[in-house]
């Protein structure tokens, strides 16, 4: 059995076609119906209407990412109970219409952050970016938040300045829509005082909070999902460290030892995302894959080059970086293969290539930012070599 190679597509409004993605040799779908309001309960009729058109295409819906998870549900405010309520409703629904792995995240405010969408790469094609100076220049000079300068070295505070002091109108209203409009996938957008009032919300919630509440919500939904046919699968804190001084609770081992010592059904389980967890240095991926390989119910590969003295990084091609992709791959085939001996189910891990580069003819078609067609077509077929090379190698075959 091999890792079930998936691709992730927008639903029907997604420039790439399911029959691109047919050609780019994906046999699963990743998607999410991002046109129901966050909050509210996915119906069977359009899951099932989502399902069929997959189906029409020789195509199957291997993992919905994500159901979001409401900010009332992260702080226990306003409607959680409601909400809460709803969440498993959908996560019912999506077990009755056969759909077998759930991704979500617990990220306060912003689901992932990126500071750059075009940062030019040495062979011409564009990657994304997270520059800690930009980040800092926004944090520090637009959002003006009280006290942001505490979380900061004081190199990048002075890099911050510089950069901020370089930048045009157009830029500066580039940076922000960066980073709090909303990046694809994201079900939130903001303004920038609607985006200091939702963080205005966290003022009395810190890491032990927000861990608790997701504890909470997990004892609630993860029996619903084990009774559904459903393995949830949280993905981690992108970037993996604070932001804004917002919580974080899914960026280390650590973090993921607590979540699954607290509700250890085997449906609490992680989207793997190399490019998340490999921003830090101190995370060591094998190890992680090792220690919680049998929690892992979907897989995210993207590599990520990390830059000397901050924390900042690029995504780079899948195969180079700062994440050794083969030592990976090589940990996620033991799993796969202790899974077999084991005789348990989920066999085929769905992996997708997370993100690409903007390359070749991706600059005259329309794409969501990292989710180009060449790019990503690209990570998979490197992916796939990759995997299957590891076989060959070590015998473990894909039958
Ligand atoms: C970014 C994605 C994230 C991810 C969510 C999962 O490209 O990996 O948007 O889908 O955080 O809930």
């Amino acid at each position: 059995m091999q890792l079930e190679q998936t691709w992730r597509w927008f639903g029907p409004g997604d420039p790439i076609t399911l029959c691109d993605v047919k050609q780019a040799g994906a046999t699963g779908i990743v998607t999410a119906l991002h046109h129901i309001p966050n909050g509210d309960v996915w119906p069977v009729d359009e899951i099932l209407a989502r399902k069929n058109i997959i189906e029409e295409h020789g195509l199957r819906w291997a993992v919905t990412e994500s159901v979001p998870v409401h900010e009332d549900i992260k702080l226990r405010t306003g409607r959680f109970e409601e909400f809460i309520e709803n969440y498993k409703q959908s996560i019912r629904n999506l077990g009755q219409c056969g759909i077998p792995v759930v991704c979500y995240n617990f990220m306060p405010v912003l689901d992932w952050t990126r500071t750059d969408l075009n940062f030019p790469m040495p062979d011409g094609s564009t990657a994304l970016r997270f520059d800690e100076a930009a980040l800092a220049a926004f944090d520090l000079f637009l959002l003006k938040r009280k006290d942001a300068e505490k979380d900061y070295s004081v190199s990048i505070q002075e890099k911050a300045k510089q950069f901020f002091e370089n930048l045009t109108e157009s830029q500066v209203d580039t940076l922000t829509k960066t980073i709090i409009a909303g990046l694809p996938g994201s079900e939130e957008g903001y303004t920038i005082t609607q985006f200091q009032k939702k963080i205005d919300a966290y003022a009395e919630c810190g890491d032990d909070d927000l861990r608790q509440n997701l504890i909470l919500f997990l004892n609630e939904i993860v029996p619903v999902a084990e009774e559904a046919g459903i393995r949830l699968a949280i993905h981690p804190d992108d970037p993996p460290f604070p932001l804004f001084g917002l919580p974080r609770i899914v960026s280390t081992e650590n973090d993921l030892k607590q979540l699954f010592d607290a509700v250890p059904l085997p449906a609490n389980g992680l989207t793997f995302c190399t490019g998340s967890f490999g921003a830090r240095p101190d995370n060591n991926l094998t190890q992680m894959i090792d220690q919680f390989g049998s929690r892992i119910h979907f897989i995210h590969l993207r590599n990520v080059q990390l830059e000397e003295g901050s924390r900042s990084f690029y995504e780079a091609d899948h195969l180079a970086g700062s994440t050794d992709m083969g030592a990976v791959m090589k940990s996620l085939i033991n799993e796969q293969v202790q899974r077999k001996k084991n005789g348990r189910m989920g066999l085929n891990i769905p992996m997708r290539p997370d993100h690409g580069h903007k390359m070749l003819s991706d600059f005259y078609t329309l794409s969501n930012p990292g989710y180009s067609l060449i790019g990503r077509m690209r990570g998979l077929a490197e992916l796939r070599g990759l995997e299957a090379g590891i076989r060959a190698m070590t015998k473990q075959n894909s039958t």
